[in-house]
């Protein structure tokens, strides 16, 4: 997906041209994927462009970089007013999608990032549907990939590592390659994990399932824990099980939830239509629940946007 260029990126406490947002080609995070990251958007909302979760977010960055044992020179505080600052300055009113980066920067080489800088960067820019305006209304092809998600003792899975997606990477494009929207990646165990950059419920007799994220390797995700408060609110069960693919192929419905993604209808899985191949009712109703939420028109779910 292209990037429309801003005016300003926030790097390190200061703001900086987006042009002159550079690095030094010795970064240590571009040799060796040391790092973690976010996607955080915003919305426009009747009380003006809101982040949504923005301190969930900012919380989970400090989680992955504790995992890696990246101290972070930024208060959980400072950068929330950050990620505010960023959309502020650059006008994004009617809203935008936000990358928080935490890398090692120039200084040491080597595998021990131990004595590298520590270095912050925000930037945002306006960005559309991440798997197209089209899946968005009627589903996405997704296959399940030949590549497995890491094992958790191979990479830290509840950790974003910028390095850790270059499994996402290979999986992307093999779907692509073959012709699909998306990929499903199985967890060490063969069970389902999640997806690229997304987890993914489905839907059977009209309970809501969605695989552990722990036990299945995947990211705790933050529009997924939305999507439970929703669908609890609209009176549908939840339940985390770990499932098999069978169980992808035999769902009455099924989607999938991301911040960049949000959520997205799963038409097939590895060419069998799941239930008619159409966003099914439970779907629908999620959906749009999610989508009037993050815009600020459900008064239940205000406590999520902080205002910039
Ligand atoms: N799993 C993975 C592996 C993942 O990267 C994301 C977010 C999720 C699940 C969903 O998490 P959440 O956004 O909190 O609901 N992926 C981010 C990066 C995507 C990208 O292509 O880059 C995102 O959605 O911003």
């Amino acid at each position: 997906m292209p990037i429309t260029p801003t005016k300003k990126i926030w790097m390190d406490g200061h703001l900086v041209d987006w042009e002159s947002a550079n690095v030094h080609v010795l970064t240590h995070t571009l040799h060796y994927g040391t790092g973690a990251f976010e996607g955080i958007r915003a919305y426009s909302t009747p009380k003006g462009v809101t982040i949504f979760r923005l301190r969930e977010h900012m919380e989970r960055l400090l989680r992955s970089c504790k995992i890696l044992m990246i101290e972070v020179p930024f208060t959980l505080d400072e950068l929330c007013e950050a990620t505010a600052q960023v959309v502020r300055v650059n006008e994004l009113h009617d809203g935008c999608y936000i990358r928080p980066l935490v890398y090692l920067g120039y200084g040491e080489m080597g595998l021990s990032p131990l004595s590298s800088p520590v270095n912050v960067a925000i930037a945002a820019w306006p960005w559309g549907a991440y798997l197209g305006d089209d899946g968005l209304a009627n589903g996405v092809k997704m296959k399940i990939s030949s590549w497995a998600r890491h094992s958790p003792n191979a990479m830290p899975t509840a950790s974003k590592t910028v390095g850790g997606y270059v499994n996402s990477s290979l999986a992307k494009v093999e779907a692509l390659k073959a012709g699909y929207d998306e990929a499903i990646m199985l967890g060490a165990d063969g069970r389902i994990s999640e997806c690229t950059g997304e987890n993914l419920f489905i839907v059977r007799d009209g309970v809501l399932i969605s695989p552990p994220p722990s036990e299945a390797g995947a990211l705790r995700g933050i529009t997924q824990a939305s999507v439970v408060t929703i669908a609890n609110d609209l009176g549908y069960e939840v339940s985390f099980e770990s499932m098999r693919r069978d169980d992808l192929y035999l769902a009455d419905e099924a989607f999938l939830t991301g911040t960049a993604a949000e959520v997205v209808p799963i038409g097939s899985v590895d060419d069998r239509l799941v239930g008619s191949g159409k966003p099914g009712p439970i779907t629908k109703a999620i959906q749009s629940t999610y989508f009037q939420a993050v815009r600020g028109e459900l008064a239940q779910y205000e406590s999520w946007l902080a205002r910039v």
